[in-house]
């Protein structure tokens, strides 16, 4: 099932379910949940029978960030900026360079590093239960797994800064409002409503979702006309390829695709 048991990772239908476990700390990070879960994303990277990934907590939370207790000053003076730099940015790199898409699943609370995951992946979607919380002010630190990159983008400068500088719990009703996450659904429905979403994705041309992901990712970054030569360059590896040709004969042949992926 799993490379760690503080990761557990499946795979069905094309879809790589991580699930951060570690449920009586609130799925916090240690070492070993770390490398866990880089190892989960480098899988993404390199199976190809892996086609999108839900990202998801068990137990009451999606994850209270950094494991605190692992990170205590009075257990000898702890080198932050090399846990950053070990562990967060490789991870937040992986997830964002992933050329398939990473949908997340939050359950309860996002704290801290967790919240940023989150925030980091595709398409998140909060149960009625998610609660997020950029907790860094709290403790003497600044947002760290590119929450001052995320937070802007996705609700503007202003609660970005106003969220991080307070440290406030945001709820799923407005975390869905001011478009901190893609939507909010009902209770108990949070890991099934990711789970079709995944596989809604993963049964599409794997060509196709490359790049509309490349295109959006960089396209947003750009001005217009930039953007519509990156637009054009990933039309131009979408329509030469097996995928389309595939796609149209289906189409055509009253018939579910069987993509070549190329
Ligand atoms: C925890 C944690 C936790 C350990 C709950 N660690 N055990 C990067 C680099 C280096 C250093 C520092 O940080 C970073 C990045 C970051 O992520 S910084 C932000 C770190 N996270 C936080 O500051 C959040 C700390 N946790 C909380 O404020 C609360 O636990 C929240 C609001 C998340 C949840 O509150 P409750 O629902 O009331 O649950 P609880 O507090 O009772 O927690 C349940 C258990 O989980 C409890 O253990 P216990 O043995 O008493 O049942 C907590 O100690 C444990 N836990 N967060 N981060």
């Amino acid at each position: 099932m799993s490379e760690s048991d503080t990761v557990l990772s499946a795979l069905a239908d094309g879809v790589l379910t991580l699930t951060l476990n570690r449920p009586d700390k609130l799925n916090a990070f240690n070492d070993e949940m770390h490398l866990a879960l880089r190892a989960g994303f480098e899988r993404a990277h390199a199976d190809e029978n892996v086609r999108a990934v839900l990202l998801t907590g068990a137990g009451r939370g999606f994850s209270a960030g950094q494991d605190l207790g692992d990170r205590d000053p009075k257990k000898g003076v702890p080198d932050l900026g090399q846990t950053i730099e070990t562990f967060y940015n490789p991870l937040l790199r992986l997830i964002r360079s992933l050329e398939k898409p990473v949908i997340c699943a939050v359950n309860g609370v996002a704290a801290g590093a967790g919240a940023n995951i989150a925030f980091a992946c595709d398409i998140t979607l909060a149960a009625r239960s998610a609660r997020f919380i950029q907790a860094f002010a709290k403790i003497g630190l600044v947002p760290d797994s590119g929450g001052t990159w995320s937070l802007p983008r996705l609700i503007g400068e202003a609660r970005a800064t106003e969220l991080i500088l307070t440290g406030r719990t945001v709820d799923a009703d407005e975390a869905e409002r001011i478009g901190l996450v893609d939507r909010r659904v009902p209770a108990g429905a949070d890991r099934k409503t990711a789970l079709e979403l995944a596989t809604t994705i993963a049964g599409n041309s794997p060509v196709g979702v490359r790049n509309a992901k490349r295109a959006l990712r960089r396209g947003s970054d750009v001005d217009l006309a930039t953007g519509l030569d990156v637009e054009d360059g990933a039309w131009r590896a979408t329509a030469f390829s097996g995928d389309r040709a595939e796609g149209v004969a289906a189409f055509n042949e009253k018939r579910r695709p069987d993509w070549p992926g190329r």
